[in-house]
């Protein structure tokens, strides 16, 4: 609401109820005016950001995925929690939400699932095709209650891969709530092994591989990127690779 300025709610009455223009000053008017506005967001979206990325099908599951990056995190807390089969770990969200979380892998295993077969690219130049499942983070930024002032969702991992500081990752809020976005927790019918990024890792399917982050420990809200790593968004990007590495 507070990001309407006058303009625009002149701009979009005025498509509404032609010649009206005084009616801004009525909440009435303000308030279809403002519906009017989030419809024409939602319009957008619908034509491009919301599309979908190519899914698959069973037959063409690449008979090996290929493990990049880290595919063992030599870290003692990650080994702890491989040694009890995750039994303790805990994916908190938190930031700019009204609602902090902190989730079990049994939370995340109960909530509603999706399901996609969807080729990952990798920058290096190798391709494969899985099979993903796991919760869409659209129910988590809903449970957590997101507010209007974040604008990414940065995801924190557990290891380090050569370097001091943890692995992570951000993505903006429209591939945030992008139906294909899902923490999965399962590859291929089985539970993700260590070297896909066990317990959880991240789909954004219309992104390059370095975006889908394994083994994530927290999904920050925030608007700005720039206490992250070296504030470029992601361990590859803080290296020079692009932020929006979409396919
Ligand atoms: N935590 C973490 N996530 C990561 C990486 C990593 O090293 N650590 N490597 C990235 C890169 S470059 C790719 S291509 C994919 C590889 O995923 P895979 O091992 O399931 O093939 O994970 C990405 N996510
Ligand atoms: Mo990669």
């Amino acid at each position: 609401m507070t990001l309407l300025t006058r303009r625009t709610l002149v701009a979009s009455s005025a498509l509404l109820l032609p010649g009206c223009d005084a009616l801004i000053e009525n909440p009435r008017a303000r308030a279809i005016a403002k519906a009017a506005e989030q419809a024409t967001l939602r319009g957008q979206r619908l034509l491009g950001q919301d599309a979908l990325a190519r899914e698959f099908s069973a037959s063409e599951i690449s008979p090996l995925f290929k493990a990049n990056g880290t595919i063992n995190p030599e870290e003692p807390a990650y080994q702890a929690h491989a040694a009890t089969a995750f039994k303790n770990w805990r994916v908190k969200v938190s930031g700019l939400v009204k609602n902090p979380l902190s989730l079990s892998l049994t939370d995340l295993q109960n909530l509603p699932a999706r399901s996609q077969i969807t080729r990952h690219d990798c920058v290096e130049g190798w391709s494969a095709i899985g099979g993903w499942s796991g919760p869409p983070l659209a129910l988590l930024l809903k449970a957590a209650a997101v507010s209007e002032a974040a604008r990414y969702a940065v995801f924190l991992c557990a290891d380090t891969y050569h370097s001091t500081t943890r692995y992570y990752e951000s993505i903006d809020l429209i591939d945030a709530w992008h139906p294909q976005t899902i923490l999965a927790l399962r590859l291929n019918n089985a539970p993700l092994d260590i070297a896909h990024g066990a317990p959880v890792r991240l789909r954004v399917e219309r992104q390059l591989g370095y975006k889908h982050a394994k083994y994530i420990e927290e999904i920050i809200l925030t608007d700005t990127l720039a206490p992250y790593g070296q504030g470029k968004g992601g361990y590859w990007e803080d290296r020079g690779y692009e932020w929006y590495a979409g396919i």
